[in-house]
């Protein structure tokens, strides 16, 4: 007060007593019974946590990934860099084909090898003469990145690329300068040129009798976000997306987006890190899996596609396990995607519709151990029905430093399923580290499924159960653990195979858990 005019304590006082007289609303700190609650506002964010592109990355869910060039038209997988351009011919070529197999596929982005190992452009690079400029295709005037760019913007898929740092064609691959700006120029080419680009994918490989080479990672990862700043940047160490350290499509059981960026030098993974993350890790980087349709990465004409039912397998182990998942499927020699392959995928889709439309908990009813906010039934805004609303944004929170945390599902009328949903908003952190689900089985409670991370996305199968009430118990967290969907469905299609086996009590109106051979079932096992 010692700076405080003296008129203006005056004042004050004669507003407070005018204000006693005539009734002038005044301001109180505290709620008056006609004010609206306060709101708790929601917890601290625990970091690291995504940036705005990682986030709508992982929505995405999965990518198609197209490999295509020379390689198609020679049966070969890591060209020699010497085959004559000549033979890049596809006579059909159709973008707006692989578009629409991605959109009906459900595959947010498409990411095309605009430059294998082999060296050779799909755009006419001003760098080298190695590309389709040379080729047979379009009279040498051809642009198959444009092509896509054009045909993914139409059908509201994004676009991503693969621009191979090996190169085993370019005749400066291995004096360190010279190809660092020549791999630059062509990427800034490729960043400028072709609208907004989603994915810019990094790939490790490289031949061990190959030329020694230095890439400056860390300008490229520079200039490729000066370039767009939106796009995701997949390496083996990331820094947005991190290899997952296979190439079957499988995340680990257990799988961080933590991970020390430092600790892994591109080229040199060790898959036990890269496939689980780690808990104690400084960055965000979420693994990204890479699994090809046919058993080679390029269309060969005596290779098959699997079939659905392993795309579903693949789909569990991948984005059931908090990845993304990004699926080859290599246009063939007329330019087209071929007709086996769109009808697996085709049928991918319609066992991923069949299996996840309809959450079998969406009528039940949710209650949980506490709810931030405390009070009676704690804040809505944080309530344990919250899990029950699809997406990541609305959340279940506990209230603060409680040490249990439990969801219970009132399903309200015996429920038979065998896979559970759950996600965490990942947007606050990736938090739980392990957690059990139990169902009401012969009137006692009986746990079903262990797991321990969850993060974006966690499918577990289980033996078929039948059960009233289902909870989710959460052992551990790196801190109070938020939930932000719980599902439960019935997958009749990767278990065909064990419903002979088991008998299902006719009439029966009691719940039921229908055993099957525990080593097939994820949630099972302590994973
Ligand atoms: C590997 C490459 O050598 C394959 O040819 C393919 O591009 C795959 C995605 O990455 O490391």
């Amino acid at each position: 007060m010692a700076g405080c005019p003296l008129f203006l304590l005056w004042f004050l006082a004669t507003l407070s007593l005018l204000s006693a007289i005539v009734g002038f609303p005044s301001y109180s700190p505290s709620s008056t019974s006609d004010s609206p609650p306060r709101r708790r506002p929601p917890p601290l964010p625990v970091l690291p946590v995504p940036s705005a592109s990682q986030l709508s990355w992982q929505l995405g869910e999965m990518a198609m990934f197209l490999h295509f060039g020379p390689n198609t038209f020679t049966d070969s997988e890591w060209g020699s860099g010497r085959v004559d351009p000549g033979v890049f011919n596809p006579a059909d070529l159709d973008a707006r084909q692989w578009t629409r197999a991605a959109a009906e596929g459900g595959f947010s982005r498409l990411v095309i090898t605009a430059k294998h190992h082999d060296g050779f452009c799909l755009w006419p690079s001003a760098y080298t003469n190695y590309s389709v400029r040379s080729s047979s295709w379009r009279a040498g005037r051809g642009d198959v990145v444009a092509e896509l760019a054009a045909a993914a913007r139409e059908a509201g898929v994004g676009m991503g690329i693969y621009l191979s740092p090996w190169d085993r064609h370019e005749p400066c691959y291995g004096k360190t300068t010279e190809y660092n700006e020549y791999f630059l120029g062509q990427m800034a080419e490729l960043l400028t040129g072709y609208g907004e680009i989603k994915e810019v994918f990094l790939d490790g490989a490289k031949g061990k009798d190959s030329t020694d080479m230095e890439y400056f990672f860390d300008s490229w990862f520079k200039v490729i976000h000066q370039h767009q700043p939106e796009a995701v940047i997949f390496s083996d160490s990331g820094p947005d997306s991190r290899w997952v350290g296979n190439e079957a499509g499988a995340a680990g059981r257990t799988c961080w987006s933590l991970f020390n960026q430092s600790d892994v030098a591109i080229g040199h993974t060790t898959e036990s890190y890269s496939s689980e993350g780690d808990p104690v890790g400084r960055d965000w980087v979420p693994a990204e899996c890479d699994v090809s349709i046919r058993p080679g990465w390029f269309w060969h004409s005596k290779e098959q596609p699997k079939s659905a039912a392993d795309l579903l397998e693949i789909y569990y182990s991948s984005v059931g396990r908090n990845c993304f998942l990004i699926l080859n499927v290599p246009p063939n020699s007329s330019g087209l995607i071929s007709r086996e392959d769109l009808q697996v995928l085709q049928e991918f889709s319609k066992l991923r519709r069949t299996i996840f439309s309809q959450n079998l908990a969406q009528d039940a009813v949710a209650t949980a151990s506490s709810t931030r906010g405390g009070g009676s039934g704690g804040d809505p805004s944080f309530g344990a029905s919250c899990v029950l609303q699809e997406g990541i944004f609305s959340y279940w929170a506990p209230e603060e430093g409680g040490g249990k945390w439990e969801i219970l599902l009132d399903l309200r009328r015996p429920v038979r399923f065998n896979v559970f949903q759950v996600q965490e908003p990942i947007q606050m952190g990736q938090r739980i580290s392990s957690f059990h689900v139990d169902a009401i089985i012969d009137g006692a409670w009986e746990t079903i499924a262990y797991g321990t991370t969850v993060g974006y996305k966690r499918l577990l199968r289980l033996p078929l159960v039948e059960s009233e009430y289902l909870r989710l118990v959460i052992d551990g967290a790196r801190a109070d653990p938020l939930v932000s969907y719980m599902g439960i469905y019935l997958d009749e299609f990767s278990t065909t195979h064990h419903w002979k086996r088991m008998r299902i009590p006719s009439g029966s109106k009691k719940s039921h858990l229908l055993r099957q051979p525990a080593s097939m079932h994820d949630g099972y096992q302590v994973a």
